[in-house]
């Protein structure tokens, strides 16, 4: 029998994600750090947006509001300068964060906001059936795009980080991805980081976290998991973007 580690104080146990689903993983990394650091659930306020990501209701209790779609980052914005002695953290979709909500993403980037973007990538709008995002990778059948997404047609994928690197004042970015227990761990160090930093009175930050949808993907979870390995971050590169921006 292995050792099992204790729930995060900040987890209620109940999730109601599907099987296999990327999104619990995370937010037990969220409140995890949230706890290592030393902060209480109401230290901590996270702008949750609208997609599975509102299914975090019934499973974290760290402080929460819920933003309309594609809003989570001007949301955040507006309670971080309530409220700067908070960690104020988005947790959104690649669809809301990079489609309905790619201004806001970008612009509170531009704008220094000192908030951290949480984007769940699992390149389809999960929560409402499997359309295309703006990440889904080229020749991917989702239910907009049976034939497979197309160059041609669709454009190529959109990485985010690659809008937000423009900004000399951006603090942190990186891409994670939960696909295996070694880049679990390092999205873990990622989100840390990007708290800490946030902590410190730095810049914006974003971490981008890839993370299976099998149930849209309409793969068993073990293929969902060897599809991102195999394919997904070939598109999205994982790692540190940048760390330390110039002081606005
Ligand atoms: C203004 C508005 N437009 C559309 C919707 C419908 N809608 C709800 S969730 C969602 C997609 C969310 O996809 P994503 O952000 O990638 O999150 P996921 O479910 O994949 O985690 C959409 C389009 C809505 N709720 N509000
Ligand atoms: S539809 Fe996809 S993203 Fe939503 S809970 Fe199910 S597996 Fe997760
Ligand atoms: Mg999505």
């Amino acid at each position: 029998m292995g050792m099992t580690k204790k729930v995060p104080a900040y987890v209620t146990g109940v999730s109601s994600f599907c099987p296999g689903c990327g999104h619990g993983i995370v937010v037990r990394l969220i409140a995890e750090v949230v706890e290592e650091m030393g902060l209480k659930q109401y230290d901590a306020i996270c702008a949750l947006a609208v997609g599975c990501c509102c299914l975090v209701n019934s499973l974290m209790t760290i402080d929460r509001i819920g933003c309309p779609h594609g809003r989570a980052a001007a949301g955040a914005s507006g309670i971080k300068r309530c409220r700067p002695d908070k960690l104020v953290f988005t947790y959104q979709g690649d669809g809301d964060a990079i489609a309905i909500g790619f201004s806001e993403t970008v612009y509170a980037a531009q704008r220094n906001e000192k908030i951290t973007s949480i984007i769940i990538n699992n390149n389809v709008y999960g929560m409402t059936g499997g359309q295309a995002s703006p990440t889904t990778l080229v020749g991917q059948k989702t239910s907009t795009t049976p034939s497979g997404r197309a160059l041609e047609t669709n454009g190529p994928p959109v990485d985010i980080m690659k809008h937000l690197v423009q900004f000399d004042s951006v603090a942190y970015l990186a891409r994670g991805s939960v696909h295996d227990a070694k880049n679990v761990m390092a999205t873990k160090k990622y989100l840390r980081k990007a708290f800490d930093i946030q902590m410190a009175e730095g810049g914006y930050g974003c971490v981008e976290i890839l993370s299976p949808c099998p149930t849209n993907w309409h793969m068993v979870p073990k293929d969902a998991l060897a599809w991102i390995a195999a394919e997904v971050i070939n598109s999205y590169p994982l790692g540190e973007i940048k760390i330390g921006g110039e002081p606005k």
